[in-house]
């Protein structure tokens, strides 16, 4: 601990001790404010908690990760936001009370800690280079020069020392002489040539505390001065932090712009209304078409690119591309439009899961403006196996070539439910491949299009565990009745959804405890590209019961009852509901 303990007559106390960690407090908000400004001029992901956030996604293992996604859901992020802000205040309060005896050093720890948020930002997949470092970088040098000056105002004066009140509050001009690092971190200062032009301020009070204060002196810190700092600091941070706050919202207006203006074109080949039947009316069942603002979401961005569609560019390009192209968003929407309803699902998705929805989408198709380029399945002497689609943020998504160019509706979606893609699913442009799960064919927030090999090249969730190729797994779900459901005796209805894209769902049963499966009815198709939903009259009788459902799909296959885990190419096994009838 510090040498203010082996010193009764000075004991640091409880005031003091608070009074440093809240400058640690104040040293860290300043920080953050800081570097929210310098964020506005730089650009929004470049701040250091989204940085460090976004690094800290990038190296969660698959499991871990998935963990996340399960326990949190689409809150995920904002946990981990909390999580790296509870982290840092943790750290500014010990920093600060450190800074109490070692003032340079608790000011070396907040530079610190800028130094890991600049090396986050550098980098990300997306980073923009070494300017990305200048957000945590001044925010750190601000915090860091916020914590001395504060400590400062801490350091105990000795009674009948000179003070200078040009000290009172701010920069003073270094001391000659620093003896209280003398017996802290930082080398004597007066041997120290860095400390004679540096910015540390180190004021007359520090000739007050440390060797200074000898037995006997009663010093006392100037607490009016440090409040009146404090005060200072934080105002000043939270009007820097609020103005970064606003410009940083304004930077997204020109997207924002973009969406509220776009009309989609009418679709030259409109989705048929979805059946009648489709949708079955019974409580509990998720409806048919999921409304975009509950349609599941997951991506690695802590904070959803916003695009502008009008400076918007797609490039397609790479293996056996005779045409690269670059399209505007115009040139897509002169496009063949084509609408159709595709179940998406997330790998992520555990039996039972809530990671799985249905929406219909507007998009060209992707096979055609593949064929323009040049572009040759492998089946037909095409040297690419893979297509790598890219992001804004740097996410890279392969899909398998010769899926995309098997004649199913891939497409390069730009509306979703009718409406523009919502940013949060991949304004302007994303894709959406029937039977593939998402995190191997639906990028969002698209930009690049590269045509490659398997072998050649590992995109994002296959260098984290994950598989080259994930076909959806034949899947289906019990919707209702929710699990530790207490229905009354008699006729119970069970129901749910059912998938297995591109192939469709042809069979679902139900079991009761340990009986024979028993066909449940099937409701309308609305194609194989979407779930379907199924229902099953059960007589209940009293007492605790388990419901079980399993899907075969078109292609004969049943679901297996074998249980894998998410990683690394999707959950299997059969969805169980425990029910008590009363
Ligand atoms: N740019 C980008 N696109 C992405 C992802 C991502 O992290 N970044 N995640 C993928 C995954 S894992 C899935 S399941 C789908 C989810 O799409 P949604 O969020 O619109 O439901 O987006 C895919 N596209
Ligand atoms: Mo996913």
């Amino acid at each position: 601990m510090t040498d203010d303990e082996k010193k009764p007559h000075r004991p640091s106390g409880p005031l003091r001790v608070t009074a440093g960690a809240l400058a640690g407090a104040v040293a860290g908000f300043a920080s953050l404010a800081l570097a929210e400004l310098v964020s506005a001029a730089v650009r929004p992901q470049a701040g250091p908690v989204v940085a460090v956030g976004g690094a800290a996604i990038d190296r969660t293992p698959a499991t871990v990760k998935d963990w996340a996604v399960r326990n949190f859901g689409t809150d995920d992020k904002l946990v981990l936001q909390l999580g790296i802000l509870a982290v840092l205040a943790l750290f500014a309060f010990a920093l600060g009370i450190a800074a109490l005896r070692f003032r340079k050093a608790g000011a070396a720890g907040v530079l610190l800690f800028g130094v890991v948020g600049a090396l986050a930002a550098t980098g990300r997949p997306d980073s923009r280079g070494l300017s990305d470092a200048l957000p945590s970088l001044v925010g750190a040098g601000a915090g860091a020069a916020v914590l001395l000056v504060l400590a400062g105002r801490l350091a105990r004066r000795e009674p009948g020392s000179a003070e200078d009140p040009a000290n009172g509050g701010g920069f003073a001009p270094d001391s000659a002489e620093d003896p209280a690092n003398g017996e802290g971190f930082a080398p004597d200062s007066a041997e120290d040539p860095a400390d004679g032009g540096g910015f540390a301020p180190c004021s007359a009070e520090d000739l007050a505390d440390g060797e200074g204060a000898g037995p006997g002196s009663g010093g006392d810190w100037d607490r009016r001065g440090f409040v009146i700092a404090a005060t200072a600091a934080a105002v000043a941070s939270a009007g820097a932090g609020a103005l970064g706050r606003s410009l940083n919202g304004a930077s997204g207006r020109d997207a924002v712009a973009s969406r509220d203006r776009l009309v989609l074109p009418a679709p030259g080949s409109p989705a048929d209304a979805v059946p009648r039947g489709a949708g079955l009316r019974i409580p509990g069942v998720s409806p048919f078409i999921t409304p975009s603002g509950a349609f599941y979401r997951v991506d690695t961005a802590l904070v959803a690119p916003k695009v502008d569609a009008t400076t918007w560019r797609l490039r397609v390009h790479g293996k056996g591309v005779s045409r690269p192209v670059v399209l505007s968003f115009g040139d897509l929407l002169r496009r063949d439009l084509v609408e159709r309803d595709i179940t998406l699902t997330c790998v992520s998705n555990e039996v039972g899961g809530p990671y799985v929805g249905t929406a219909r989408w507007t998009g060209a198709r992707l096979a055609d403006l593949l064929a323009e380029c040049g572009v040759r399945p492998p089946s037909h002497g095409g040297p690419a196996d893979q297509l790598v689609a890219r992001s804004v943020d740097g996410m890279t998504i392969g899909s398998p070539v010769e899926d995309v160019m098997d004649g199913r509706d891939a497409l390069l979606a730009v509306g979703m439910n009718g409406e523009p893609l919502p940013f949060d699913h991949g304004f302007p442009v994303r894709m959406v491949v029937p039977g593939l799960y998402g995190f191997v064919s639906a990028c969002k927030w698209i930009t690049d299009i590269e045509l490659t090999t398997f072998d050649a090249y590992d995109p994002y969730w296959v260098r984290h565990g994950w598989a080259r190729r994930a076909p959806v797994r034949t899947q289906s779900r019990i919707d209702t009745p929710k699990p530790f459901a207490r229905p009354a005796a008699g006729p119970v209805m069970v129901a749910g959804v059912a998938w297995a894209q591109h192939r469709g769902i042809d069979k679902v049963e139900v079991r009761v405890d340990d009986g024979p499966w028993q066909e449940a009815r099937l409701a309308a198709e609305d194609s194989r590209d979407t779930w379907r939903q199924w229902s099953f009259p059960w007589r209940a009788t009293k007492g605790g019961h388990t419901l079980t459902v399993r899907a075969t799909d078109r292609s004969g296959r049943v679901q297996t009852e074998r249980r894998t885990r998410t990683v690394p190419d999707g959950a299997s096994g059969w969805h169980s509901v425990v029910v008590t009838v009363e």
